[in-house]
């Protein structure tokens, strides 16, 4: 407030504030000024990437005009805001995105033909913005585009890390790691220097009595390190809306510590703290669906969930509210157990700094928070050890053990005869070491707790945490079914469809609310219609043909069935599964005559994926199929009838080109695992069919589009555990198809055997926990009856048509309006022109 200009001065102010370009023209003069002044080129050095800053200046302007009126709208109306904390947003790349939500691509465009260049390459000069792994990364960025795009006054809160996910090179047929530094002139980020926040680690807790005699701690001594705020913004689809995404990035602390070393001629040492400081955000961790423990990682997340609940606090102190409403102003939801320190942080602000008492304070963090769980596998449940939350955070360790004690004392009360079921609840986990259970915590400390399909919310209910259900009742449990942004998936990955869906239905209205596209399916027997779809189809296929040719070397028939399996390499996504299947298919090819090879469908395989660094079998996987690929593409036998490809550095904008192109996508995990997905509802959308198994979204997929439309195989759920169970105690019998399969490998045709040794070992020898062997047979026939539906142009093009125009329950502005009603309770804000 002291920085503002006082109104008599205000009118210059208003002469020259900043406009928005609207035309071609007005396009191309912003893009030339930047050019020639912000990057000091001309136009005889100005090459595709100058051309790529020019654009992206062009277009940040017009973002920060309407992202500083947001801000101010937001500010002025004082309403419930949403913060979305989440330690991954994968948000790939921005100015595509940005053009085509602003509404200028086509004056963009023009202006680029104008100046000699090619929108495209100029867009594909972009670095993807990769601060994720997978899927939940991925929903957090569909999300941010939901919020805005329907007028949610939403914030984001990540870490702006150095380093995204590796960039992954296949040498040899082996994943390689390569970092992924990412920052280097990076426009669509602004560092607020100004807006810093100091976060303490480590120290102790010391008790005394305040002026009135209460008991109070204060944490001392320790270190620390220095938050400053990066802001990127997060422009609506057709709206005005341009909501923030705060990401912090660490430094050393300015305070005199080390100005001392300084004077002390201590210089070395005052480098190598600022060294330690930056080391908190430097790196993603590369793990999908895993968690190891690294006291780095929860150095990361208490300063990431420090600086953002300070930021939040110092907004809703700035109204003079009553600490009593803060849950009318602020709803925080947890994306997974990442950011559970949160709840304690702010309970520890409440009590320790704002001096509320205890249930006062504890009845504020419970109403203002949610969690979102996004698996049921048990090794990616995180757990901290005792001693480690005990040296880093003493007093939240404190905070924690109470949290604890009053939940149990309520839950002995509520079963006075149960001892057993204190010990299962307990936040604290009696092992050696001790280790603090973070779900458990997450779901004590919040209101909500959803999971993120219909099976995965059951699952989370009847087995994880059934006892909560039993303490809370089932209300504070719910399920929100995932969804992608259309926007990106369909509109940006697939112009051409989205156009031609635009055509049929008079507009682009099904981009916001996706259940118009119910209106397609009036035209499924309409004949040019179809040859249009098709031909869609076709180019879209070609597309990925030319960067396949680019990326492998390999030449695949654009008209072959392209069978695709793009996610992260995951023993429970069973990417293993598949290739056994195409070498069966292979072996099967071999043995026919040449008559008989006529009959075959020509198919292409293509998967895509990284595996995190530590994970040995699913670098085996990515071998197995690299190995394969080279044997069976070098065959002459074969052909055309069956080519296999390995994506490498499978990415958001590698997405964009490959689910486009897809006629089949795998959804194969074991039942029960997955808890969603999300690029199966991407595949649908644009006109592919999916095999897949009955989990996650899967089943609610096959609801919507119809038991026709979908190739479902595989055990259910409800009978995995009896499986499993059979593996260790009855006898295991190896499907003989698959015996088949592991008797090549072990005859040395994909390379030397041993290499694939664990792999086949962990399902002839270790249980086949994944029931690989179990599906194997049901999975093989239906990639038949895949190839039956595929000679059937007609009947395929009309399964493709319905399915897409039944998607629409699948948009994450369906899902945020969910979480907006049933857990957030916050409004739009409407914009006014
Ligand atoms: N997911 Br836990 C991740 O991508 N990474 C994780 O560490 C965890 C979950 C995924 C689920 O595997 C996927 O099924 C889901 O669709 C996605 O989160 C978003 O909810």
């Amino acid at each position: 407030v002291e920085a503002s200009i006082p109104e008599p001065l205000r009118e210059a102010w208003r002469k020259y504030s900043a406009r928005e370009f609207t035309s071609k023209d007005e396009f191309e003069k912003d893009f030339v000024r930047h050019i020639e002044t912000t990057l000091a080129r001309s136009l005889y050095n100005c090459d595709e990437l100058a051309a790529y800053s020019g654009t992206a200046l062009a277009f940040r302007d017009r973002l920060i005009i309407e992202w500083n009126r947001t801000q101010q709208r937001q500010t002025f109306t004082d309403q419930k805001r949403v913060y979305y904390l989440s330690l991954e947003f994968l948000m790939g790349r921005a100015l595509d995105n940005a053009m085509l939500n602003v509404g200028m691509k086509d004056a963009a465009r023009e202006g680029l033909k104008d100046l000699g260049f090619r929108i495209e390459d100029v867009i594909s000069q972009e670095h993807d913005a990769a601060l994720g792994n997978g899927g939940l990364g991925r929903l957090a960025a569909c999300f941010l585009d939901s919020l805005a795009t329907l007028n949610y006054p939403a914030w984001g809160y990540g870490l702006r890390y150095r380093y995204g996910i590796f960039k992954q090179e296949i040498v040899n047929g082996y994943q390689m790691e390569i970092p992924d530094y990412w920052l280097d002139n990076n426009p669509w980020e602004f560092p607020r220097h100004d807006i810093t926040v100091d976060i303490q680690f480590y120290g102790h807790v010391k008790k005394h009595q305040d002026e009135n005699g209460k008991l109070v701690h204060s944490w001392e001594d320790g270190e620390v390190v220095q938050a400053v705020a990066y802001d990127v913004p997060i422009p609506g689809y057709g709206t005005k809306t341009t909501n923030n995404l705060r990401l912090w990035s660490s430094k050393a602390s300015s305070g005199e510590f080390d100005f001392q070393k300084f004077n002390a001629g201590d210089y070395e040492s005052a480098v190598a703290d600022q060294q330690n400081a930056e080391t908190i955000s430097a790196v993603l961790y590369p793990n999908d669906n895993l968690e190891r423990g690294k006291e780095l990682r929860l150095k990361q997340q208490y300063f990431w969930c420090a600086a953002s609940l300070f930021d939040i606090v110092r907004r809703f102190k700035k109204t003079k509210r009553a600490w009593s409403e803060f849950p009318d102003q602020v709803a925080i939801q947890l994306n997974d157990t990442h950011p559970t320190l949160a709840i304690v942080e702010l309970q520890r602000i409440l009590i320790d700094i704002e001096g509320l008492e205890w249930d006062e304070a504890w009845n504020i963090v419970t109403k203002t928070f949610g969690y979102t769980n996004h698996t049921v596998l048990p090794e990616a449940l995180e757990k901290w050890s005792v001693p480690l939350v005990q040296n880093l955070l003493p007093r939240h360790l404190q905070i924690i053990y109470d949290i604890n004690l009053f939940f149990l004392q309520s839950v002995e009360k509520q079963f006075p005869n149960d001892r057993d079921i204190l010990a299962r609840v307990s936040i604290i986990e009696e092992s050696h070491p001790k280790m603090v259970r973070m779900a458990y915590l997450a779901i004590i400390g919040s209101h909500k707790v959803n999971g993120v399909a219909e099976l995965h919310s059951d699952l989370l209910k009847t087995t994880l945490f059934k006892d909560f259900v039993d303490i809370y009742g089932p209300d504070r449990f719910t399920n929100v079914t995932n969804g992608v942004t259309p926007r990106r998936w369909l509109h940006q990955a697939n112009p051409a469809l989205s156009s031609l869906i635009a055509q049929k239905l008079g507009g682009h209205e099904f981009l916001t609310d996706l259940t118009l596209l119910d209106k397609l399916e009036t035209f499924v027997d309409d004949k040019e219609f179809r040859r249009q779809w098709a031909e869609i189809k076709s180019h879209n296929k070609l597309r990925l043909a030319k960067l396949i040719k680019e990326t492998t070397g390999y030449t695949v028939n654009p008209e072959s069935l392209f069978d695709v399996q793009v996610k992260r390499i995951h023993e429970y996504k069973r990417q293993q599964l598949n290739i056994f299947g195409v070498i069966h298919r292979y072996l099967k090819i071999k043995e026919m005559s040449a008559e008989e090879r006529k009959k075959v469908v020509p198919r292409v395989s293509i998967f895509g994926g990284k595996a995190a660094p530590g994970y040995w079998m699913a670098k085996t996987i990515i071998h197995l199929i690299n190995k394969v690929a080279s044997v069976v593409n070098n065959d002459s036998d074969v052909g055309d009838l069956l080519k296999v490809i390995f994506i490498e550095d499978y990415n958001v904008s590698k997405a964009e080109i490959i689910c486009p192109a897809s006629d089949i996508s795998e959804h194969i995990s074991t039942a029960g695992t997955e808890g969603s997905g999300t690029s199966n509802m991407k595949f649908v959308m644009n006109g592919g069919l999916i095999i897949g198994t009955c989990d996650g979204a899967n089943i609610e997929i096959t609801r919507e589009i119809g038991d026709q439309n979908i190739f479902l195989f595989g055990n259910l759920a409800e009978d995995v555990e009896e499986l499993r169970h059979r593996h260790f105690y009855g006898n295991f019998q190896l499907d003989p198809g698959l015996a088949n399969v592991f008797k090549a490998i072990k005859d040395n045709m994909f390379g030397d055997a041993a290499d694939f040794s664990a792999l086949t070992a962990s399902i002839e020898e270790h249980g086949d926990y994944y029931l690989v062997s179990d599906d194997f047979h049901s999975y093989v026939t239906t990639h038949e009856m895949v190839d039956e539906a595929f000679v059937n142009k007609e009947e395929w093009l009309a399964k493709s048509i319905t399915s897409v125009a039944r998607m629409g329950f699948f948009s994450t502005d369906r899902v945020i309006n969910e979480y907006a009603d049933s857990i957030w309770n916050v409004e739009p804000l409407a914009v006014k022109d």
